[in-house]
């Protein structure tokens, strides 16, 4: 009966432009055979449908758990059109051939990651067994199987068809996409299985299934020389949880791949503060910090802290950008001649006013501007090395996590206590070996990625100035030494206080020389090692 037709078969979740589909197969002289609701989708639109049943001589059964699995619909899929033994067992069994195959699968995703609740059941009754099945056989087969999964390409099918060429090229990036789409259809899943097998056992290790889908190519990596793209983390574990992939951008130049690193670095950082802050990141290290009521003065104290590298970085708050914050970031002059307009690659707030982004639409046609939510905790980290990846929880303590140990005989000021709190947030965002000079909440200097910390923290005390006298200095580690070393070297520059983890076998020395000196420690016994 379907011998020598072109036949299409569509059985789709997502309706989503059914009847433009339909009606371009119908046009082009192609019988469409499809499941329950897609045929009945294609009917109200008055496109005339085969019932899958009609093929498979079967009915839907199982509650639908079995609609197309069926030599009927698989041996019309499979067969290999250039051999004739498959031709002709084709033809033994009455089987029509399909050249085209358009579905797209159960909204597991969707349904797992609402905020509804869901049952266990539920969840398994919307694995899609049959979808994956057929999309995989013609994908297998697109050789002669036209695989359509996304309705966006519903046009270009069309186009394709009507344009009647044979181009493999077209045929391969469509079965590309249909395995891709399978990939992360199955990483979803089982990533959500994962997670109810570990119920009551924590959630770590992470489910390492990774659903990725293709955010952008870039023009170039790190270098211009590497090729690069963006590619968007689709866990389940990720939806909601804000971050520099779904920032939306309003303005500027395209983002660079180094752009990237930066604005998760700056964002990841100016998420973490519960006052009103501005950072300034260089080169994914801040090198400005400031909390302030007043947003305008945080930018301002933020410039100052090192406005030689905060010129062409990437500012950040975590308030709205006004039109008062917009303008200052527009016209403040670079603390270096009093005259240069700052220039910066990217600016990233939660929110804008509208007057706030046309002012800064107006600054340069070049700048970024970037809207992002929020990055929140519980997220696992990633990380490529040769050959493999490394999972760990995000470094999620806050200084609310940690108790600040005094250990010297000086006992600091309430003040003090707080930008030692400040200094450690900045300071667990700095690369190791990582030394913040702050005081009033403001980063002064900060000494980064150096490979010994006495250097880190002599270039901390550098861009601090004079205005290290009486501030705290805050470690990522502990010291190793402390006499005739950085400790002593803190103390003797004018520190007022030390914050940092302890654990070392010469924690001694470190008290002894801050008694000596009259400087407040405090231990937190907790590090933020950043490699
Ligand atoms: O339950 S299934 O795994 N069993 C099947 O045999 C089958 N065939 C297609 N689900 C199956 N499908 C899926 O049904 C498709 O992936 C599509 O998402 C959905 C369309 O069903 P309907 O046309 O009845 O709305």
């Amino acid at each position: 009966f379907f011998l020598g037709r072109k036949q299409a078969l569509i059985s789709l979740s997502d309706k989503q432009d059914v009847d433009t589909l339909g009606r371009g197969l119908q046009e082009l002289g192609y019988t469409i055979v499809s499941t329950g609701g897609t045929a009945k989708a294609l009917e109200q639109a008055g496109i005339p449908v085969t019932k899958v049943e009609e093929v498979t001589h079967f009915p839907e059964m199982l509650d639908g758990r079995v609609k197309t699995l069926h030599p009927n619909v698989h041996g019309g899929i499979l067969a290999r059109r250039d051999y004739d033994h498959h031709m002709k067992a084709l033809n033994e069994h009455g089987i029509g051939t399909f050249d085209i195959v358009v579905v797209n699968l159960y909204p597991f995703y969707a349904k797992v990651t609402s905020s509804s609740e869901m049952t266990f059941d539920d969840g398994i009754e919307n694995i899609d067994i049959g979808g994956p099945t057929l999309i995989r056989a013609a994908a297998k087969n697109h050789k002669d199987v036209l695989v359509v999964v996304d309705p966006e390409d519903y046009s270009s099918l069309l186009q394709f068809l009507h344009d009647a060429q044979d181009n493999q090229q077209f045929r391969r990036k469509l079965a590309w996409k249909a395995f891709q789409h399978v990939a992360c259809y199955d990483s979803a899943v089982s990533e959500w299985l994962w997670k109810q097998s570990m119920e009551g056992e924590g959630k770590f290790p992470p489910s390492l299934t990774v659903p990725l889908t293709m955010k952008c190519a870039l023009r170039y990596g790190e270098n211009p020389h590497q090729k690069a793209a963006f590619y968007k983390d689709k866990s389940l574990s990720l939806v909601n949880a804000g971050g520099i992939a779904t920032a939306i951008q309003h303005h500027g130049k395209e983002m660079s791949y180094n752009n990237y690193l930066d604005a998760d670095a700056a964002w990841n950082c100016v998420s973490e503060f519960k006052y009103p802050t501005c950072v300034i990141v260089k080169h994914t290290n801040p090198c400005g910090v400031a909390s302030r009521d007043d947003i305008l003065e945080a930018y301002r104290l933020a410039v100052q802290a090192d406005p030689v590298s905060a010129f062409g970085g990437i500012v950040t708050f975590n308030t709205t950008i006004d039109e008062d914050l917009a303008k200052e970031i527009r016209e403040f002059r670079s603390p270096i001649d009093g005259e240069t307009r700052m220039f910066y690659e990217m600016v990233i707030a939660p929110s804008y006013s509208e007057k706030g982004l046309d002012i800064l639409r107006g600054k340069s046609k070049n700048l970024r501007i970037l809207q992002a939510k929020r990055t929140e905790k519980g997220v696992f980290s990633l990380r490529q090395v040769g050959g493999g990846w490394l999972a760990q929880d995000s470094d999620d303590l806050t200084p609310d996590d940690i108790e600040f140990k005094v250990t010297s005989k000086k006992v600091p000021q309430a003040s003090e206590v707080s930008d030692a709190q400040f200094a450690w947030l900045c300071v667990k965002h700095v690369k190791s070996n990582a030394i913040v000079i702050a005081k009033n909440n403001t980063m002064l200097g900060m000494g980064s990625g150096q490979p010994n910390r006495l250097e880190s923290l002599r270039i901390a005390f550098r861009k601090a100035g004079d205005e290290a006298k009486g501030a705290v200095l805050a470690s990522d580690a502990f010291f190793p030494f402390a006499w005739n070393d950085a400790v002593e070297e803190a103390c003797r520059n004018g520190i007022g206080v030390i914050v940092e983890p302890g654990g070392s076998i010469r924690d001694g020395d470190a008290i002894d020389c801050c008694n000596k000196y009259g400087v407040s420690l405090l231990f937190t016994d907790v590090r933020h090692f950043r490699h």
